[in-house]
């Protein structure tokens, strides 16, 4: 929906992000006016411009005219290589290809003329759409792949999964744990799963019916119990032989349990683990901020 309305970037704008929960990334979007290209390329500034890169998409607006494009192309091959050398391939994306006027095989064409074969082999290229949600999709493939390179979020999601085992024993149940801000996956008892991006409409904590509190607040009273604030923390759903358990765990994160039957028994070791130590585990190494 934000793609809608884009407006221009203006030099460079950065961004932090933690990728399906695990993977830190720090997002540089270079605007792609003239002005600021030229400044990317300049003596003094092309160092800061392409050091340290660990993942490059180079994005190209298919349906438009832009006789600098080859140019343009070819001097961020030559500076991301002599500045990050280690970056491995470099991903370019043919975007507004379901635009009429879209010509990504001319442009796939002119990109790759005269690359040695050695450049060639490091490039990805691939027709995407923003409006389509192709372009997204080869976003999230391409970060997967960082992720398998990565030894800290491996390990990291190592560790969740040990987390989410421990909570799967003795409650004939699945547990999936989803990532808020992008929506992914982070990790599943159930293996390989895939699923489309969830939208998430933020989860409020907090938010609660007045009249609920007020009712259960009187109930304290009458019973000379002490009143603490209202918590919407796990929402239950029922199908025909299932429960659905949805409930926070941190800030980011959401906790999926899809129980295989439908009995109080199983309903019962579901809601005890969700109030054990190894759920507060989970927590709290889904809390920790060194990131
Ligand atoms: N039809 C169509 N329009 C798109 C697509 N992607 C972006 N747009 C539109 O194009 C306009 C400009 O967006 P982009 O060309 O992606 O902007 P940009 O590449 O970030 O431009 P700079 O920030 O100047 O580099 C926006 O109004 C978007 O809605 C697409 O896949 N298809
Ligand atoms: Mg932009």
């Amino acid at each position: 929906m934000k793609v809608l309305n884009l407006k221009p970037t203006k030099g460079v704008s950065r961004e932090n992000f933690i990728f399906r929960g695990i993977m830190e990334l720090s997002i540089w979007d270079l605007g792609g006016q003239e002005l600021y290209m030229e400044r990317y390329f300049s003596e003094n500034k092309r160092e800061l411009v392409f050091s340290e890169v660990s993942a490059a998409v180079f994005m190209v607006d298919s349906a438009a005219e832009e006789p600098k494009l080859k140019d343009t192309f070819d001097k961020f091959l030559k500076y991301l290589f002599e500045f990050s050398p280690e970056v491995g391939k470099v991903y370019v994306l043919l975007n507004k290809t379901d635009l009429q006027e879209s010509k990504e095989d001319d442009i796939y064409e002119l990109l790759i003329k005269d690359l040695t074969d050695d450049l060639k082999s490091k490039i990805a290229l691939t027709p995407v759409s923003v409006k389509e949600g192709s372009a997204q999709h080869r976003l999230i493939e391409i970060l997967d792949f960082k992720i398998q390179e990565n030894t800290l979020a491996l390990q990291r999601l190592g560790k969740i999964r040990h987390l989410l085992d421990q909570l799967k024993i003795n409650t004939l149940s699945e547990f999936l744990l989803f990532n808020q801000p992008d929506g992914l996956l982070i990790a599943s008892t159930i293996g390989k799963f895939e699923s489309k991006p969830l939208q998430f409409i933020k989860f409020e904590i907090g938010s609660l019916d007045s009249n609920i509190y007020q009712i259960f607040s009187r109930i304290m009273e009458l019973s000379n119990s002490s009143i603490s604030p209202l918590e919407l923390s796990t929402v239950i759903y029922e199908s025909e032989h299932n429960y659905i358990l949805v409930k926070e765990v941190s800030n980011g994160s959401v906790l999926m349990v899809v129980t295989k039957e439908k009995t109080i028994g199983t309903f019962n070791t579901v809601m005890n683990v969700l109030n054990s130590e190894d759920f507060q585990n989970l927590k709290k190494f889904l809390s920790r901020d060194d990131f």
